[in-house]
This record gives structure tokens, sequence and C-alpha cells, in this order.
């Protein structure tokens, strides 16, 4: 498979477009602590939690967006199910309150391009984010 993603990369592709760790997540080659799967999205522990729940919702198919800039009116749906299973984890973990992260590019920090969105909660929180 490594062979595969260097001629993708030969072939003047970003480096924002080779798979990601979330890809082995998705197809269980690494374990992680899945919470909720449907056909489109995924939820799992953040393996490095920065709050008593740490999650990451994020959609299995890419699809381009590797950052939420590239999303276009096709990603519409998609994006109101990631939003509305966050609403519903937080509903059903009883969550006090929560908070609803996507960083996009790396000033905002981010470090894995594959569109996710964190899910933070069980700690009283602060304003503004680091
Ligand atoms: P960021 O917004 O791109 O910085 O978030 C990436 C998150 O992915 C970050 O919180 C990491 O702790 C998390 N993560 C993970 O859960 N499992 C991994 O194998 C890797 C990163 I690499």
């Amino acid at each position: 498979a490594n062979e595969r993603w260097k001629s993708i990369l030969h072939a003047g592709l970003r480096d924002q477009d080779a798979p990601t760790i979330f890809d082995r997540i998705i197809q269980r080659q690494i374990p992680s602590e899945i919470v909720m799967e449907d056909e489109h999205v995924l939820v799992f522990k953040d393996i490095h939690p920065q709050a008593p729940v740490h999650l990451l919702i994020i959609p299995k198919r890419r699809d381009g967006l590797t950052q939420l800039r590239y999303a276009t009116a096709d990603h519409q749906e998609l994006l109101g199910k990631m939003f509305l299973t966050a609403a519903r984890i937080a509903k059903e973990q009883n969550l006090r309150g929560y908070r609803l992260v996507i960083n996009d590019g790396s000033e905002a920090q981010q470090s894995v391009f594959h569109l996710h969105m964190h899910l933070l909660a069980g700690r009283q929180m602060r304003w503004p984010p680091g």
C-alpha cells in the first residue's frame, strides 16, 4: 500500500491529499475506541484527550474534505450530519455543556488532514481557546 501512496504523491498531489491515520482507523487497521458509527460518519475517542470527554466526529469518506475550506454545496448534507451527530451524542451522554471545534489549517493547529470535528466536554471550558 505504501508504494501506492508514493506513486500518488509523485503524481503531483499535495501532501494533504495523502491518506491519513484516520483512514486506518476507519478501516480498523489500527485500534481506536469507537463510540458510534453509521454509513456516513465515525465517532471515536481522541487518543490525546484535552477534556474528560474528547471525541472526534469524521466523515467515513473524506471526499476531498481534507479541510473544511474545501467544502461545497455537495457536502451540505454530510456537514449537517456531523453537527446532528454531535448534538445527539451530547444528549445521549447527558453532557451539561460541550464545545465543538474544527481546526482548519496549520495556523489553527490542524494536524490531520481529514475533516474532523472535536467534541469536548466534562470540564469548565475557558474563552478564548488557546
Ligand atoms: P487536529 O484538529 O488536526 O489537531 O486534531 C487531530 C486530532 O487527532 C488530535 O486531537 C489528536 O490527538 C487526534 N489523533 C488521534 O486521536 N489518533 C491518532 O492516531 C492521531 C491523532 I496521529
